[in-house]
């Protein structure tokens, strides 16, 4: 059940699931009480046990529990909780300033972060960078700029895409409950086009790729006008959505499209980025060539941090004082970026990430086949997920997804849904977990589906 904490993955902490408590346990419930007479219920939580320390592959509670990482908080952590490179760059930099305003007065990780990022994603013209404090504020800077460069208002998004929360980001994101219902009105200029989702595609997942470029290339020309659309914006694999991978050829036609209509095409990468998908970007899986990328998540290893980068002379375009915040590129935080890039290269993150997916996929598929609720089994890398559905059928099934990571969750490991129906689970543990850990949470994910699901293909 153990594993050795590896060197990357933070404070020295034993690598293992353990129960001590049910989940959540009764000082975790405590403080849960606090939480819900102090914040907001907009603010939700989904598994309400308290940290206290967390590293490698696991997160420890206020009980004592220690659970196995499936999540990631969400994407982020990749290089590990309090990675050793991080701690130390940012530690540094605490006790050096802890802000000036990179507009007032600068300094140089600010820089190097932006330099780091030119060199790290795809294309060898000349980049530039602009950083901010979260995804959504990178995903409406990368809207500024294409506006900025274009002179065109339009921006298409994607059937299942997530962008944010902000005003903007809202409206190019797909889902409404819980994201978007009551809080409109929503900004204007926001086209939404169809996504390449094989699994749901009417005509069948061979045919999938091609058809949806069409229809979406269609309804642009036809409903927006090409020489109206500043930026096209889309995940290289959608996340919230459902971890959609879109099939060979959708991006790539997408991307020549708008090349050959002059606009700005942005790889939303804030989940995908960063060795996630087993790449450093989730893009040039099909050596598609982004004009703007948006990064955030696993950039910092757990510190706020986005950031917006592309091509020199449209990063320009926006004016002198155009862009920015007063938080944007926080040195604390541009300090542990460039602790996470180092562990990224040093570690061979991107090889790590392959190697977990090489790991868990037949996993996975050895599970569906022994379950028909489980549609498809997709993703990436160490970005993996299971849609459910009713056997025979398509229909979602949000409920089995839900009991399946309830399940998880009471064995002590941390799994996260998502999709737009719901019912699909997914798996994005830091890339510097263990194998045995990743074994061992396989196994329960194993019993969850064999506890949850009754079926059994024979
Ligand atoms: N673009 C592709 O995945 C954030 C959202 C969690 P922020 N995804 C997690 C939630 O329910 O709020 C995300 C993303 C993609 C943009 C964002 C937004 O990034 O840092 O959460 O603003």
């Amino acid at each position: 059940m153990t594993t050795p904490a590896r060197p990357v993955g933070g404070p020295a902490q034993p690598q293992l699931r353990r129960l001590v408590t049910e989940i959540p346990g009764p000082k975790s419930q405590e403080l849960l009480a606090r939480r819900n007479e102090s914040v907001a219920v907009g603010v939700s939580t989904m598994l309400p046990v308290f940290v206290t320390r967390a590293g490698g592959g696991v997160l420890e509670d206020v009980d004592g529990n220690s659970l196995i990482d499936f999540g990631s908080g969400i994407a982020v952590t990749s290089v590990g909780n309090s990675a050793e490179a991080v701690v130390a760059r940012a530690t540094g930099q605490l006790q050096r300033f802890t802000h000036t305003c990179f507009m007032v007065t600068p300094y140089e990780d600010y820089v190097a972060v932006c330099e780091a990022l030119a060199e790290l994603t795809p294309g060898d013209h000349p980049k530039k960078s602009a950083l901010f404090n979260s995804g959504a504020e990178a995903v409406e800077n990368a809207v500024k700029i294409a506006r900025a460069y274009t002179k065109r208002q339009a921006v298409v998004v994607f059937d299942h895409g997530y962008h944010g929360r902000t005003n903007l980001t809202m409206a190019l994101t797909a889902k409404n409950m819980p994201y978007k219902n009551g809080f409109g009105p929503f900004a204007p200029e926001v086209y939404r086009v169809p996504m390449a989702y094989p699994l749901r595609w009417p005509t069948g997942p061979e045919h999938c790729a091609e058809e949806a470029a069409a229809q979406a290339i269609s309804q642009i020309d036809k409903q927006i006008g090409a020489q109206n659309v500043a930026a096209v914006v889309i995940e290289s694999i959608q996340g919230e959505g459902g971890f959609i991978v879109p099939p060979a050829g959708f991006l790539p036609r997408i991307a020549e499209y708008c090349r050959a209509n002059g606009i700005v095409f942005v790889a939303d990468e804030i989940q995908t980025g960063f060795c996630r998908t087993g790449d450093w970007f989730a893009c040039e899986h099909e050596g598609v060539l982004p004009d703007l990328i948006t990064t955030a998540k696993g950039l910092a290893g757990g510190l706020p941090l986005a950031a917006v980068t592309g091509r020199a002379q449209i990063m320009d375009a926006a004016h002198p004082g155009g862009l920015g915040g007063t938080y944007g590129g926080n040195p604390v935080a541009c300090a542990a970026a460039l602790g996470a890039i180092d562990t990224m290269r040093s570690e061979d993150l991107a090889g790590r990430a392959r190697k977990i997916g090489e790991t868990m996929m037949p996993r996975l598929r050895a599970l569906a086949q022994r379950h028909p609720e489980i549609a498809e089994v997709r993703g990436r890398g160490a970005m993996l997920a299971v849609e459910l559905v009713e056997p025979g059928t398509l229909d979602p099934a949000p409920q089995l997804a839900a009991k399946a990571a309830a399940f998880c969750h009471a064995a002590a490991v941390v799994v996260l849904t998502c999709g737009t129906y719901g019912n699909v689970l997914r798996f994005l543990p830091p890339l510097v977990i263990g194998d045995d850990l990743l074994d061992e949470g396989l196994d329960v994910i194993d019993q969850a589906f064999d506890a949850v699901l009754t079926n059994t293909k024979s």
